[in-house]
């Protein structure tokens, strides 16, 4: 009889083994796209990041474009400064000439200032405009900051409301492409390819919505909401921080974004909704990386 029952359980533990691999096998990590690209900063980088959506292309090019005719205005000024520093100088100069006014002068340093300063406000509306523009998206995210984590709300994703917490120094695994003060447990994932919408706000003191690759920054203000969008063109990992100081462990709450093809997105939304839906409620995978009372003590003993 004992062999029996033996023998049920051997096969029933080998149907079980077979059927958890037949899943794995089935049901490959929606998120494997976004290792493909990353978009991080380097040590030493002295340009923006690389652009990942149109709204960080528009603002890269109007900077280099307001930055040229400010380094001919700059030119021109500086060769001007020389030429009558020179040229006027007193020793070469004696009489000083009493002249006050000319008309041609005076009409050329009125209109060309004019022209330029036209040139430049003409994209610079246009691209507020654009930025200001979050009609007609295909889903809105909820981004709220807390003390010092953010909480990513799927406003089309009924229940789908989870935590993201930096993931601390001694947890940090390169070898899964994690990167230390930027790789979180939760990241906020999104579908490439459509208009997503940010309603931004806070639950305690201003923070700072910031994805420098993407072109958004918008403050989160406690009692009301700032809306801002973005669209991912390219699978990858963005990233971006917090930047309005908010507190002591303001450094520690990185914004980590999966953008995967549609397909990929919908299966992760089924997934989070079973591993980690309305996850801000119990208890985060980390906590901060240092409790606030650990400073407290350090400060306490100085
Ligand atoms: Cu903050």
């Amino acid at each position: 009889m004992k062999r029996v029952i033996w023998a049920v359980v051997a096969v029933l533990a080998g149907l079980t083994v077979g059927v958890h691999a037949a899943l794995a096998q089935a049901s490959p990590d929606p998120l494997a796209a976004a290792s493909q690209y990353v978009n991080a900063p380097k040590p030493w980088q002295w340009w923006f990041p690389e652009a990942g959506s149109p709204m960080q292309a528009k603002i890269d090019w109007l900077m280099q474009y307001v930055l040229w005719i400010m380094a001919v205005v700059v030119g021109f000024v500086g060769v001007l400064m020389a030429y009558v520093c020179v040229r006027y100088r007193a020793k070469r100069n004696p009489t000083p000439s009493h002249l006050t006014h000319n008309t041609l002068v005076e009409v050329i340093w009125l209109v060309i200032p004019t022209i330029l300063l036209a040139v430049i406000i003409v994209p610079s509306i246009s691209l507020i405009y654009y930025e200001a523009d979050d009609s007609n998206p295909y889903m809105t995210v909820t981004v709220t900051g807390h003390q010092w984590y953010w909480e990513y709300n799927y406003q089309a994703v009924p229940g789908l409301d989870y935590t993201s917490y930096m993931i601390p120094d001694d947890k940090i695994d390169p070898s899964q492409g994690q990167i230390r003060r930027l790789s979180v447990d939760h990241p906020l994932v999104l579908p490439i390819g459509e208009k997503i919408k940010f309603d931004i706000t806070s639950s305690d003191v201003l923070h700072g919505f910031y994805l420098p690759s993407l072109g958004v920054q918008r403050y989160a203000i406690p009692g009301t909401v700032v809306t801002s969008w973005t669209m991912i063109p390219k699978a990858g990992t963005y990233f971006g921080q917090c930047n309005q100081i908010c507190g002591i462990n303001h450094d520690a709450m990185p914004i980590e974004i999966k953008a995967v093809p549609m397909a990929d997105y919908l299966a992760w939304t089924k997934m989070a909704q079973q591993d980690y839906t309305m996850n801000s409620s119990g208890p985060p995978q980390f906590s901060s990386p240092k409790p606030v009372n650990e400073y407290a003590d350090v400060s306490v003993t100085k």
